[in-house]
């Protein structure tokens, strides 16, 4: 593949309702769509999933910036490839970096698809025309904003609900939910808010059928996390520890957890989540695609990379108005009955709005190859 042009588009956008997780809350959304373009002029598009700060992971907007243009398009300039998995290996040299490496593999990923004339859920070998969407819901202020948020979000169809918690906010509020939704698909995110002296406190959840506990435990620990599932019923799906397929071979052998989230910028890119996937199968263990409160340029690779098998469980994977006034990418990505239906334009089958993308963007850098 020939890449010619690579455009990073850095993005403002305010969410519509503050998100707030364990770690504190996020309004204003700072994002970064790479574009690549190749000599026939068809162009790829590809999302850092990185913040603003560094909560989540160690990125940050600015770092993901710098390793694409200090590190990253120097290798990719300097590579002849012809897939995009052979790009994430020479990638492999530079460490960590993964919302990096994933956002320009991404832009890839979708530029590949379109040559091919093929979707990008086609080119990953997924086969699922239509996704399970989940819908994600921050803290809230009380406890009834939650509930009728929750029936809000039933009425939209969404077919299992994730509450995040932490320390203040969590058994007597899913006890509160389970009142009112004793069948709700429910499960719960604790973005790292505990440590194991919470043993006690955490075992008090198993007797609400949870689906799963999301990231309990450190953000980069799996030995932890494999003693307290040895004590919870309930089972632990790990995040934020999982940045690699070694960290996911790792901690399915210690039995860290019993489900895995994939976020395709976590992991570094959609190559590495494919393989990623691809064991979980092996190992039967169910798998579900995460977010990060993309645009729909992110989503739209979230819903290709759910169509493979092992993506059993719903994602959160909503609809572009849960977070945005209006999103950059036609059509929006809506949700019917649960479902998000893929589209069948090759690559991520949605058109990119040059009109908004400029509305939004608060810095462009140009590199020809
Ligand atoms: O932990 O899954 C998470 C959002 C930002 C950062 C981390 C997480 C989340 C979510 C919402 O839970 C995901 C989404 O709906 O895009
Ligand atoms: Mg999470």
């Amino acid at each position: 593949m020939k890449i010619k042009k690579i455009v990073l588009h850095i993005l403002q956008m305010r969410l519509k309702a503050p998100f707030s997780t364990s770690y504190g809350d996020i309004h204003d959304r700072e994002l970064l769509i790479v574009e690549v373009k190749d000599d026939d002029g068809a162009a790829g598009f590809g999302e850092g999933v990185a913040f603003s700060t560094p909560w989540y992971t160690e990125e940050t907007v600015k770092t993901t910036v710098h390793m694409i243009e200090d590190f990253l398009i120097p290798i990719l300039s300097k590579t002849s490839f012809h897939h995009p998995r052979e790009l994430a290996e020479s990638f492999r040299f530079i460490r960590r970096n993964y919302m990096a490496k994933a956002a320009l593999e991404g832009a890839v990923w979708d530029l590949y698809a379109k040559q091919q004339n093929i979707p990008l859920s086609q080119a990953l070998g997924g086969m699922k025309k239509e996704v399970e969407a989940g819908v994600s819901i921050g803290i809230q202020p009380t406890i009834k904003d939650l509930i009728s948020l929750i029936e809000q979000y039933q009425e939209e169809g969404y077919k299992r609900v994730k509450i995040k918690i932490k320390p203040g906010w969590d058994i007597e509020v899913v006890k509160e939910i389970r009142k009112h939704f004793p069948n709700l698909d429910l499960m719960a995110d604790a973005n790292s808010a505990y440590t194991l002296k919470d043993i006690n406190h955490l075992k008090q959840l198993d007797e609400f059928q949870l689906m799963m506990i999301e990231q309990p435990l450190a953000h980069d620990d799996i030995v932890d996390h494999s003693k307290l599932q040895k004590e919870l019923d309930t089972p632990i799906c790990l995040d934020e520890s999982i940045c690699s397929f070694e960290d996911a071979r790792k901690a399915v052998e210690l039995r860290s957890c019993k489900i895995m989230n994939i976020k395709i910028g976590r992991v570094g890119g959609l190559t590495e989540a494919k393989k990623i996937h691809d064991f979980c199968k092996e190992q039967n263990v169910p798998v579900w695609c995460g977010g990060m409160l993309e645009s729909g340029i992110g989503r739209a690779h979230n819903i290709a990379l759910a169509t493979l098998e092992q993506f059993t469980l719903p994602g959160d994977i909503s609809s572009s108005s849960k977070y945005w006034e209006e999103d950059i990418i036609e059509p929006e990505i809506s949700v019917y009955n649960g479902k998000i239906a893929l589209p069948d334009n090759p690559g991520i089958g949605f058109h990119v709005s040059r009109e908004k993308l400029k509305k939004y963007t608060v810095e462009t850098k140009v590199f020809t190859l």
